[in-house]
């Protein structure tokens, strides 16, 4: 039996629609209410409308991602005891309504980060990436972040600084929106000033305090996740290191052993991100499938390509710096145990993260939401499920 396929959909909104990711051959849909606001419990009738539209299309709704994390737990802070009972309301609702797989993060702030949304490749199609002297440039010289100058080695500062200097003021502007306005999916947007201001709110949240409050965060939900049938599965850090001063506390393999240990369940699982935890050279991924396969809830695949300066950007889904090879076939055998072992939670859904902006999409009359085309995502699953066949033909 293949791994789940799946394909993320912002909702009616999406200008990829449910009939075009039937098309690309996905069975199962992962999305989230994006139009209610962090917080607040999910209804049970919200999430039976959206899972009937899905259903109505010929797909399941198979994973949430995400059901977001209010800053206030993060930070145990101001009505974070409210927030926490809120989303284990929510998990139950789910859990009535069906759905088993609930993806979250825990970055403080910002959720995924790059600086250019459209960098053009040598083939004509464009990828979103991450330029390490333009984020420095954004917070040494335009966020001016006390501090954010002992973050960088001197050659560095000077690379930002003649950035800064030589960049018009519509590259800046333009910086200034790839790093702060959201991207898709992410759960906050803001102006410099309120990103300023939100910043400062974690002075006293340093790495031990954020994991403490995430290993609470995570002792307090998983019990309401296991009576729900909830398998979590928490994204790692994007990118998989601090960055703004602010600590980050899922970006490499002993953080996410330290989290799993926190409460040994399996409803406390990973989705493990190829993408995220890629841009780092110490994390093995296809060794941490094998160690850590039995807790992976849900699986993004993308292959970042890095160089030694800090920069990456997303190359093609089987191509970068990923053992596409290895984590698929770990996977695959993953599957085959959890088989074996009689375990209920053997779709391991996945779904090609991101994909370039290309053929049509290239087309600027066209809306689409960076990194969530359909036609470049519709390369990725098409080139991981001939993977995956290749491989469980052969092992
Ligand atoms: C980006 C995504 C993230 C992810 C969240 C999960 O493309 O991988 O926005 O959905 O971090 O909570």
């Amino acid at each position: 039996m293949p791994l789940e396929q799946t394909f993320r959909w912002f909702g009616p909104k999406d200008p990829v629609s449910l009939a075009h990711i039937r098309q690309a051959g996905a069975t199962g849909i992962v999305t989230a209410l994006h139009h209610l606001p962090n917080g607040v419990v999910w209804s049970l009738e919200e999430i039976l409308t959206r899972k009937a539209e899905i259903e109505k299309a010929g797909l399941n709704f198979s994973v949430v991602e995400s059901v977001p994390v209010h800053e206030d737990i993060k930070k145990r802070s101001g009505n974070y005891l409210q927030y926490i009972e809120n989303y284990k309301q929510s998990l139950l609702n789910l859990g009535k309504a069906g759905i088993d797989t609930v993806c979250y993060n825990f970055m403080p702030v910002l959720d995924w980060t790059r600086t250019d949304l459209d960098y053009p490749l040598a083939d004509g199609s464009t990828a979103l990436r991450f330029d390490a002297t333009e984020f420095a440039a954004f917070e040494v010289f335009i966020l001016k972040r006390k501090g954010a100058e002992e973050s960088y080695t001197e050659t560095q500062l000077q690379k930002a600084h003649t950035w800064y200097n030589q960049a018009s003021e519509a590259a800046k502007t333009k910086l200034i929106r790839n790093i702060i306005a959201g991207l898709p999916g992410s759960e906050e947007s803001f102006t410099v000033e309120e990103f300023a201001a939100v910043l400062g709110t974690y002075n006293e949240v340093g790495d031990a305090e954020l994991r403490a409050n995430l290993y609470e965060f995570i002792r307090a939900i998983t019990p309401a996740a296991e009576e729900a049938g909830i398998n979590l599965a928490i994204h790692p850090d994007d990118p998989p290191y601090p960055i703004l001063g602010l600590p980050r506390v899922v970006s490499t393999e002993s953080d996410a052993q330290q989290l799993l240990a926190a409460y040994e369940s399996t409803n406390n699982g990973l989705c493990f991100c190829t993408g995220s935890y890629g841009v780092r050279e110490d994390n093995d991924l296809a060794g941490m499938v094998e160690r850590l396969g039995s807790r992976i809830n849900f699986i993004h695949l993308r292959a970042t390509k890095r160089d030694a300066e800090g920069n990456f950007y997303e190359a093609d889904h089987l191509d970068g710096d990923v053992d596409m090879y290895g984590v698929m076939k770990g996977l695959v055998l993953e599957q085959r145990k959890r088989i074996s072992e009689g375990r209920i939670d053997y779709r391991l859904p996945f779904r090609p993260d991101h994909g370039h902006r290309m053929l049509d999409d290239l087309n600027p009359e066209k809306r689409t939401n960076p990194g969530y085309t359909a036609i470049g995502r519709l390369r990725g699953l098409a080139e991981l499920r001939g993977l995956e066949l290749g491989i469980a033909r052969s092992v």
